[in-house]
């Protein structure tokens, strides 16, 4: 038999010491060094078949941008890993939370030593997209960008560069701000606002609370209470210990808590851990919640007294100056007494939300009449072409009955994370002040020079400059995949007079990359020393201290190096490296900058053999401070107070350049936006509304064959929907509209609204992009529009309509 070296060791001597390194992985941790197979024993067992093979157990930590930050031990042996364990210290207790990982991290073995992974640096010989590239050697590679950055810099000026946005690394104290030190040390580059998760409910907290997404932590739950979550699955999107699901999950049966989750689907959140579904129209929340505010006034549930005290803009007592006695107030607006004369009744918002009246109003008085309530929105209800305004009208809800800033309740925005700010790697000032909205990049490709304040939110300057011509894409894939109408976008960056370069840092050839001109082989945060904060959690605080799993293969080169020869053929290098430091030097530097404000965190060494280390926090409230002592403690809007309309918002409405269906409101009035229910049509009579799953992370693991046959990429429809269209389960569907089509399985389930079809986000796209570019990877940004949200300028990546057919 012929001895390869993946069959050195005999099965039943590596599952010995592999139990055997498991035993000692909490006290001997990493580097420590496992006679795995002692010889003589395989001798024994299997003579023919084994030799020694040391195995390590390596900690490390999944580093996508899932939300959490799981920790990871490595099992290597023979430089691969074998199989991965997560954290199994402590206990599963809440006191001593485990940061566990989902299957996704648990199968990062597959993704590292996948045989797909880049290798060598490359150069496109094709056009943009069309997937043909060139091996080139690390010095052509690092002078092109170089010389290229130059050339663009001096052409066009520093407003022309970008670093663009990704997640793809985002869990690291040294991630994606290693490419903005080069940038920002080289003369800056355009500054960019607002994510693809969170701007618009971040636009909502800014001009509702003076800013901020995150609510009071799930931790500050009570016995028995009231619980109610639009647009959020934490069982979804925060998995892993490291993840509000598992903070959820125990408080829920601790406290016996009765939770409404409000979504179009039935999630996950509510399949694995019960409570009620109350189903409802992608992008009407905002009409809900109106109604909700008209049962609740009408019914005397209104809390006049916080209203009065905290709130303008509720009633023309708390009307500013410049709006009173114009019938403006929110009251107004709600009872009919406002400008369209329309009572927001819960009959009103029935045909729009498509929940029956009577369902309304009994919701209206849980909420109206039980104390304490807990109202949070995850970003589900914010991605659409309204989001922001929804995800205002969302946070009135607690306003109204006086449901902030105790225990058991939150202020209507995300539940919150624990506040563990360690030092990270330093960015250094971006020289550019300029900042555009992240979602116009398109834009600033395509007309730059005429993006202004008043059109495009462009802050800190009136307009752009230049438009973007070279892009640095490290670690991301929103250049097409995850970005809205990828066929518009491949049309966009095919024509190389407008972007002129672009170069971009990956692990795979996404279908970003293939617009590169240059493509970079990177090392991932495994293959490094790394340092990790915990991440939505709020049950712990924690670090994890991750070490190299393996030398580093093929020509792989590691973020930092790499910038660090940019910077070099620059003349920054000196700069940038601030005299001589590599990763590790910078690593070590930001721990004992961490440890000097939290002591007891273990020095480099006992930490990198601990791999993690953790503790619980106190429970957070969301605006404590602000209810307990206004006046000493007032919010950062311009009244100091929370903002139900806002002057700021009424100047915007008066003074920017919006589209005649853009809607930008001092008060969170209820509009449907510019791709919804209304625009429907016979040709498009269904919502295509996307959502994040539990198979990857956006396109991060999508590739991983074995989770996707676990959970597999379908399109949710409801029964009445494919009875219509003879439609049965498991048929391939063409989902479709004007910007494209894709091909994907129909999975027939009440678990969907009717009149919306639910698909999974992330996929990667596959169509022959010069033939008739069908997507058969079934990515919904082949249908999504690309048209930013009027006031945050935003993604409405889950406000679509379409229409299905059986393939
Ligand atoms: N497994 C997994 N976890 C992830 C990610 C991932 O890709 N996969 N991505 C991570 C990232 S970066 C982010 S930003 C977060 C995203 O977290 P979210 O944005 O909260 O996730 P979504 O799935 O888009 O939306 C949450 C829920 O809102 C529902 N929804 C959609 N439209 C509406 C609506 O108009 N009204 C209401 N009431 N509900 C609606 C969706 O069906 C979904 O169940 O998740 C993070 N976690
Ligand atoms: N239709 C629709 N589109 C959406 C969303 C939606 O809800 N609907 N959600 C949006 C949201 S919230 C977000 S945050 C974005 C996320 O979009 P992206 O930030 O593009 O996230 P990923 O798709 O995970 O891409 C990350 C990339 O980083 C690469 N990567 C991973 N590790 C490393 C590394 O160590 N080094 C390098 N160089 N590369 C690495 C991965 O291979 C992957 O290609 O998508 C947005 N797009
Ligand atoms: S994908 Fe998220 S939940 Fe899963 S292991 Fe990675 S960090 Fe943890
Ligand atoms: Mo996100």
């Amino acid at each position: 038999m012929t001895k390869t070296k993946e069959h050195a060791v005999s099965r039943r001597a590596f599952v010995k010491g592999s139990a055997l390194a498991g035993l000692g992985a909490a006290t001997l941790g990493t580097g420590t060094l496992f006679a795995c197979s002692p010889q003589a024993e395989s001798a024994k067992d299997d003579a023919a078949n084994t030799e020694a093979v040391e195995e390590q157990i390596v900690w490390t930590h999944c580093a996508v941008n899932c939300g959490s930050t799981c920790a990871l031990q490595c099992h290597v042996a023979d430089g691969e890993i074998k199989y991965i364990e997560s954290d199994n210290t402590g206990s599963a207790e809440m006191d001593q939370p485990q940061l566990r990982a989902c299957l996704r991290g648990r199968s990062l073995r597959r993704w590292l030593q996948s045989p797909d992974r880049l290798n060598y640096p490359m150069k496109r010989v094709g056009k943009r997209g069309e997937d043909k590239f060139e091996q080139i050697s690390w010095d052509e590679a690092v002078d092109t960008i170089a010389s290229e950055l130059k050339r663009i810099r001096e052409t066009y000026g520093d407003e022309s560069i970008t670093v663009h946005y990704s997640s793809g690394v985002s869990s690291g104290l040294m991630g994606s701000s290693v490419v903005n030190r080069l940038i920002n040390l080289n003369g800056g580059c355009l500054n960019y606002y607002g994510t693809y998760s969170s701007a618009h409910i971040s636009a909502a907290g800014t001009y509702t609370y003076g800013g901020g997404t995150y609510g009071s932590s799930f931790l500050t739950l009570q016995d028995n209470q009231l619980v109610v979550m639009f647009g959020n699955s934490p069982a979804d999107t925060r998995m892993g210990g490291a993840g509000h699901t598992h903070d959820f999950a125990w408080m829920r049966e601790e406290k016996n808590l009765e939770v409404i989750n409000i979504d179009c689907r039935m999630n996950d959140t509510v399949c694995g851990q019960g409570g009620e579904w109350i189903p409802i129209r992608p992008g009407t929340d905002g009409a809900l919640c109106a109604a909700l505010a008209y049962e609740i006034i009408n019914n005397g549930w209104a809390d006049e007294e916080f209203l009065h005290t905290y709130c303008v803009g509720y009633d023309e007592e708390t009307m500013p100056e410049s709006a009173k006695g114009q019938n403006k107030s929110f009251k107004d607006y709600i009872l009919g007494t406002g400008y369209d004369l329309t009572p927001k009744t819960p009959e009103w918002a029935a045909s729009i939300t498509l929940i029956p009246a009577a369902k309304i109003k009994e919701l209206a008085e849980k909420i109206g009449t039980t104390k304490p309530v807990y109202i949070c929105q995850g970003y589900g209800s914010q991605r659409h072409a309204n989001g922001e305004i929804t995800s205002r009208a969302i946070m009135v809800l607690p306003q109204l009955v006086g449901q902030i800033g105790l225990p058991g309740t939150s202020d209507g925005r995300r539940e919150g994370r624990s506040a563990f700010a360690l030092s990270s790697f330093p960015a250094g000032e971006n020289p550019v002040k300029t900042n555009l909205p992240t979602f116009m990049w398109p834009e600033a490709i395509r007309r730059g020079e005429e993006l202004t304040a008043l059109n495009a939110g462009v802050q800190k300057a009136e307009k752009l400059s230049s438009s973007i011509k070279f892009i640095f894409n490290y670690a991301g894939n929103t250049l097409t995949n995850q970005h809205s109408d990828i066929n518009g976008t491949h049309d966009l960056l095919q024509d190389e007079s407008l972007c002129e370069f672009i170069v971009t840092s990956e692990v795979f050839m996404t279908d970003s990359a293939k617009y590169s001109d240059i493509i970079i082989p990177d090392l991932t945060l495994q293959e490094q020393y790394s340092l990790s904060a915990n991440g939505y959690a709020d049950n712990m605080e924690a670090i994890v201290y991750g070490s190299p799993v393996y030398e580093p293969k093929f020509e792989r080169r590691g973020i930092y190096e790499v910038c660090t020869d940019i910077a070099d053929k620059l003349g920054i290098k000196d700069e940038f490296t601030d005299g001589g430091k590599t990763r590790e030097d910078w690593l070590r530097q930001i721990l004992d900058e961490s440890r000097e404000k939290y002591p007891e965190l273990p020095d480099w060494d006992t930490g990198m053999a601990q791999g993690v280390w953790k503790r619980t926090p106190e429970p957070s409230i969301g605006l404590k401070a602000f209810i307990d002592d206004p006046a000493g403690n007032p919010l950062k809007t311009p009244s100091g107070k929370i903002e139900i309309y806002s002057e700021t918002l009424a100047s915007f409405a008066d003074t920017w350049e919006l589209a005649d269906d853009e809607v930008v409101s001092p008060i969170p009035e209820f509009d449907p936006g510019f791709e919804s229910y209304v625009s429907l049509t016979d040709e498009y009579p269904l919502l295509i509304c996307g959502f994040h799953y539990k198979a990857h992370t956006h396109s991060s693991y999508a590739n991983n064959e074995i989770i996707q046959a676990a959970a597999q990429h379908v399109a949710w429809v409801n029964p009445v929907d494919a009875e219509q269209r003879k439609i049965k389960d498991g048929d391939t569907i063409r989902v479709f509209n004007d910007r494209g089509e894709i091909r994907i399985e129909a999975k027939v389930t009440p678990r969907v609204i009717p009149g919306t079809v639910a698909i999974p986000q992330g996929m990667w796209h596959d169509a022959d992009m010069s033939g008739d570019r069908v997507d058969h990877g079934g990515n919904i940004n082949t249908l999504t529009i690309y048209r930013p949200s009027p006031l945050a300028k935003a993604n409405p990546q889950h406000s679509n309509i379409g229409q299905i057919a059986k393939a």
